[in-house]
């Protein structure tokens, strides 16, 4: 069978990495639904299964119309039985029974809502599922221990899942440039995740910090939140070194420097009129804006927050300006994207990748790189700009 003509070359290569993908594209009820598959799987703690899902839904994006027969999916790799079956489903009656009966399914939709307050994941929401809790607010009414994200979670649910737009996501740089620019005056703050990949909406907003003098960055994380702590501007912050990719990478070795790469999860306090943060006038732990009696360390009534000022989910991390064009391409994502990189990284150059470092394990060395173009290259990948990561 010759691959059918309407497939461009690039949508014949496996790896995501190997591919454009554009954030609009044609088949957006097919990848919905193998996504909603991947998500279910995910949440069972299937990640064989979710990640098949997603590889799946990923090339679909890649094409530049519509499906609209089987036959359109010749010569396509990342298509196992179960995704084929599903699409043909859909191609034929419009929609999947598979995916219709998972949507609607109680487990389905309690784990969706448990694990999509900030701070839970999927074990403690299959744990809480099991007690009888089945959305936010049986987790707010419950005798459930919480701990201290699991409570801002709760907390400020209501806002949290609000999409951030673009708008706020600038307002947040601004506050952030402003806090980096008073603790240390010539570093620099770029946006990352999912608005560098042009998302007009995201889920939180990611920044990545670093300063062009090699070790200038160090401890500047602690002073960034101190300055922020004392403007009122945080809701919520924990601040930890980041060990997330080195765990998921397997062999490779962290570069010795790693334990200066710090992050923060963050909420922060968006005023909703002028875009700032929290008024700067107002001393810690007096009242807060726009909410009447919401004293820290009350009970967990969630609030509604309408008024003054909207919680906003932020991701700070910070990098020594030698590992910058590995932590600006690592927290670019998307998260498939990322895992592609690795995949590739490990099984075509038997490399490693990760977001401080590439080794080499053949040659024995670090390959160094100041922009992501040069890791690219060093991969042997054609350079993909972040707004074609969004596999
Ligand atoms: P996210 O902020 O989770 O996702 P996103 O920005 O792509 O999408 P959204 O609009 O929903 O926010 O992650 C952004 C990147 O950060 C992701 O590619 C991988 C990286 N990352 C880490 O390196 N470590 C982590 O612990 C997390 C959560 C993300
Ligand atoms: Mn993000
Ligand atoms: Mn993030
Ligand atoms: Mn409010």
């Amino acid at each position: 069978l010759t691959p059918s003509p309407v497939i461009p070359k690039s949508s014949a290569k496996s790896y995501a990495c190997q591919r454009r993908t554009p954030l609009k594209h044609h088949n957006l009820l097919l990848t919905e639904a193998l996504e909603l598959l991947s998500e279910n799987a995910e949440l069972g703690e299937n990640e064989g299964r979710s990640v098949a899902f997603r590889r799946a839904a990923a090339i679909l994006k890649t094409l530049p119309q519509a499906v609209q027969r089987m036959e359109d999916l010749q010569g396509l790799p990342c298509l196992g039985d179960h995704s084929l079956r599903v699409i043909k489903e859909m191609l034929e009656y419009g929609s999947s029974q598979e995916v219709e009966s998972t949507r609607h399914s109680e487990q389905y939709q309690a784990l969706k809502a448990l694990t999509g307050i900030f701070g839970v994941g999927v074990k403690t929401a299959e744990r809480w599922f099991r007690g009888g809790l089945r959305c936010p607010s049986d987790v707010a009414k419950s005798e459930e221990r919480l701990n201290s994200a699991q409570q801002a979670g709760v907390l400020y649910h209501e806002d949290l899942s609000q999409r951030v737009s673009r708008a706020e996501a600038d307002a947040i740089g601004q506050i952030v440039e402003r806090a980096v620019q008073e603790v240390l005056p010539g570093a620099q703050i770029t946006l990352t995740g999912g608005f560098r990949r042009g998302k007009e909406t995201g889920h939180d907003v990611d920044f990545l910090i670093t300063h062009p003098e090699e070790g200038k960055e160090e401890g500047l994380m602690p002073k960034v939140i101190q300055w922020l702590e004392t403007q009122g501007v945080l809701l919520y912050q924990k601040t930890t070194r980041n060990s997330y990719l080195e765990s998921k990478d397997g062999p490779s070795r962290p570069p010795h420097n790693m334990d200066r790469f710090e992050r923060c999860f963050s909420i922060f306090k968006l005023d909703r009129s002028t875009g700032e943060g929290g008024p700067l006038a107002q001393a810690p732990g007096g009242e807060v804006g726009g909410c009447e009696g919401r004293a820290p360390g009350s009970e967990l009534e969630p609030q509604h927050c309408s008024t003054g000022w909207k919680a906003v989910r932020v991701d700070l991390v910070v990098s020594p300006y030698s590992q910058f064009g590995f932590a600006l391409l690592g927290w670019t994502g998307s998260k498939l994207f990322e895992r592609e990189l690795r995949r590739w990284a490990g099984k075509e150059k038997n490399m490693s990748l990760s977001s401080h470092a590439l080794y080499d394990n053949s040659q024995r060395r670090y390959l160094r790189a100041s922009t992501e173009e040069e890791i690219f290259s060093h991969l042997g990948l054609e350079y993909i700009p972040p707004c074609d990561r969004n596999a």
